[in-house]
């Protein structure tokens, strides 16, 4: 066999994280621990999302979360792997999730110093038509500033700037990470020979400018002035420009990495049936934004950058635009001439 397609120096995603702790000044391990065993449970809901419509995982598990959704099985499934997962690696002390109205407090004797937002499986509305799906997460440090003592609530509550690490794993065509500690991108490709992710793009960077707008079109009705305006300029370039192209799929990291990979906006606004639109702070909006900065993009609420929003609660909504700078900023030049 062809011995030079088996790489014998190959960069893991868990060799990537350890050699990325021990430059850490000073570090103990416990962040590389809980990266690792977040790691764990992502595989394992890929394994899970692959297998799901040959083991009856599709459907409704019956239960609904605190957003209203119907709870499909592989939904209750994922969000049990990450929690276990993460408390067993001994790093946290409190988790917010998707599926839970409620904060999880780690028990004492399993706690850590970090706070862990996750969306276990964003997107699940598309599990039965088999469209990409993906695990979002950010990761804060707890300090004593915020709580002393026991942790509480408000150790969630922090605004995206104060981000440690944060991600998503996108179970398409194939399975990726990307992953990002406040040094820039990586992506990592599951192989799933050897149950490992493969690093394949170093320090990504978004396109200055992109070619496709990402939006659900079916909410023109409700949406603001401004972005109808931007969409037409977008539609029917008055410059003379080629009109972008239109890609949604509904299920925001596949429409978020593309994003990221091709250029372009992203947008989730404000609109009459959402004031706040829809997505959510903690789990969806601030690890986005984190990894689209860190990417060289732009991410905003339309009225201020999303990682500077204080939350104010565990499952708030914030206005959601991001992706290539010249793209948002052009979309922020619609919003600014409405104001006036
Ligand atoms: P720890 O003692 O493992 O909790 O790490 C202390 C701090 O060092 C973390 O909050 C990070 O800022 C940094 N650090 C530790 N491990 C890593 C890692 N694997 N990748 C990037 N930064 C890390
Ligand atoms: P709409 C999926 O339910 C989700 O939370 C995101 O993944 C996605 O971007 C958004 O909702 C889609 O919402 O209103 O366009 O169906």
């Amino acid at each position: 066999s062809d011995q030079s397609v088996f790489d014998v120096d190959v960069w893991t995603l868990t060799r990537f994280v350890m050699e990325m702790g021990r430059q850490a000044k000073g570090a103990t391990g416990e962040l590389t621990q809980l990266i690792n065993s977040l790691l764990t449970a992502i595989k394992a809901i890929s394994s899970a999302v692959r297998k799901a419509g040959l083991v009856h995982l599709q459907g409704l598990a019956g239960q609904v979360n605190v957003t209203g959704d119907e709870q499909k099985k592989l939904d209750v499934l994922s969000n049990d792997l990450v929690i276990n997962m993460l408390q067993a690696s001994y790093g946290t002390c409190l988790m917010v999730s998707e599926e839970n109205k409620d904060a999880i407090y780690t028990p004492a004797e399993k706690r850590g110093k970090y706070v862990v937002c996750f969306d276990p499986l964003d997107g699940s509305s598309n599990i039965d038509c088999l469209a990409p799906i993906g695990t979002i997460f950010a990761i804060y440090k707890r300090t004593d500033e915020i709580s002393e003592g026991e942790p509480n609530d408000k150790d969630a509550l922090q605004p995206g700037n104060q981000i440690v690490c944060a991600g998503y794993a996108l179970y398409g065509s194939a399975t990726l990470v990307a992953l990002s500690t406040g040094a820039g991108v990586n992506f990592f490709m599951l192989d799933p020979a050897i149950g490992e992710f493969i690093l394949t793009d170093r320090n990504v960077k978004i396109k200055k400018k992109g070619k496709t707008y990402s939006i659900n079109e079916g909410n023109a009705k409700y949406l603001e002035p401004a972005v109808n305006e931007y969409l037409k300029h977008k539609k029917y370039p008055e410059d003379g420009s080629a009109p972008y192209g239109a890609r949604y799929v509904g299920s925001m990291v596949s429409d978020v990495h593309r994003t990221i990979a091709y250029g372009g906006i992203f947008m989730y606004p404000a609109n009459e049936k959402s004031p706040k639109g829809k997505l959510r702070l903690l789990y969806e909006c601030n690890p986005i934004a984190f990894l689209i900065e860190q990417a060289g993009g732009i991410a905003t609420t339309g009225t201020q950058r999303v990682l500077d929003v204080i939350p104010e609660s565990l499952h708030q909504r914030v206005p959601f635009v991001v992706g290539s700078p010249d793209d948002v900023e052009e979309y922020l030049s619609f919003v600014k001439k409405q104001k006036k």
